[in-house]
């Protein structure tokens, strides 16, 4: 008896411990409203060190999608205009971009300017890492082999840029930098947490940037929140995957050249003019 109560407590004070856990996040939920592309095939074919990686074929990685639509890699955060006021110190851990198989894993990494930024290659390998930062400092070095981390200048101010390898046009990667610490990527089953540690209550605005259907940093869209004891449920959050496919997004420089347009055939044919135009306006 006594044990059983022992474990009643234990399991309670979870629930509890639990429950005001969650009570510190801002949640919600990201899906494509439509039919969801189906990922192509990236072909490493040409490179043996990295096709020999990969028993099994690897999506590209521009859409990951469910069935269901929900979207993963979507980089939701609290308006800067909102945030730039805002507590919040960089976290103490370094934010990671790490190379394995000829991919870069985040493939979107969101930082808070300030933080340590460490670049790893855990391929035997040369990779080159070359970012398309505009307002950030901008980085272009070879890593020609296992690295367990270069720590490289943090960045400095709110920016999405893209990072690709010269040596692998397929590899493609994002980093946001915030100047507050209310950001998150959304899950492969589209579903985020933003901790509020330190976020006054009150009303703020989310973005939501995707590389395919949000990418233009100066208009993302939005979802209007209201924060109450550290606590918010975001409307869920649909891009429209038809319209995004007739009309890209006009990220800022460099952000619009996708890992599929390396590709030669596209998954549907009305992708194909957006994507031309686009590796024209990358190639000026
Ligand atoms: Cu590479």
């Amino acid at each position: 008896m006594k044990l059983k109560s022992a474990v009643a407590a234990i399991a309670m004070a979870a629930a509890l411990s639990l429950s005001s856990l969650a009570l510190a996040d801002i949640t919600g939920k990201v899906s494509i409203d439509g039919k969801p592309p189906k990922a192509a095939d990236i072909d490493m074919s040409g490179v043996k060190e990295c096709a020999a990686q990969h028993p099994d074929p690897v999506p590209d990685p521009t859409v990951v999608a469910d069935d269901k639509g929900n979207l993963a890699n979507v980089i939701v955060a609290i308006k800067k205009d909102e945030g730039k006021d805002l507590p919040g110190e960089a976290p103490k851990e370094p934010a990671v971009l790490d190379q394995k198989g000829c991919m870069y894993e985040p493939h979107v990494l969101p930082m808070m300017a300030g933080q340590d930024f460490v670049v790893k290659n855990q391929d035997d390998f040369l990779h080159n890492v070359h970012s398309l930062s505009t307002i950030n400092p901008a980085f272009n070095f070879g890593q020609p082999t296992k690295d367990e981390g270069k720590k490289i200048e943090p960045m400095k101010a709110a920016e999405y840029f893209r990072v690709k390898c010269d040596v692998h046009p397929w590899m493609s990667a994002y980093v946001a930098v915030f100047e507050h610490p209310f950001f998150a990527v959304s899950k492969e089953d589209g579903t985020y947490k933003i901790p509020t540690a330190g976020l006054p209550d009150g009303d703020y605005t989310l973005t939501f940037w995707h590389e395919k259907y949000a990418s233009d940093a100066d208009n993302l869209p939005t979802e209007k929140i209201t924060v109450k004891g550290g606590k918010a449920e975001a409307p869920e959050h649909k891009f429209k995957a038809e319209a995004a496919m007739a009309e890209p997004a006009k990220g800022a420089a460099g952000q619009a050249v996708l890992a599929a347009d390396t590709k030669p055939a596209p998954a549907c044919p009305a992708c194909a003019v957006p994507k031309l135009e686009k590796v024209a306006q990358a190639s000026k």
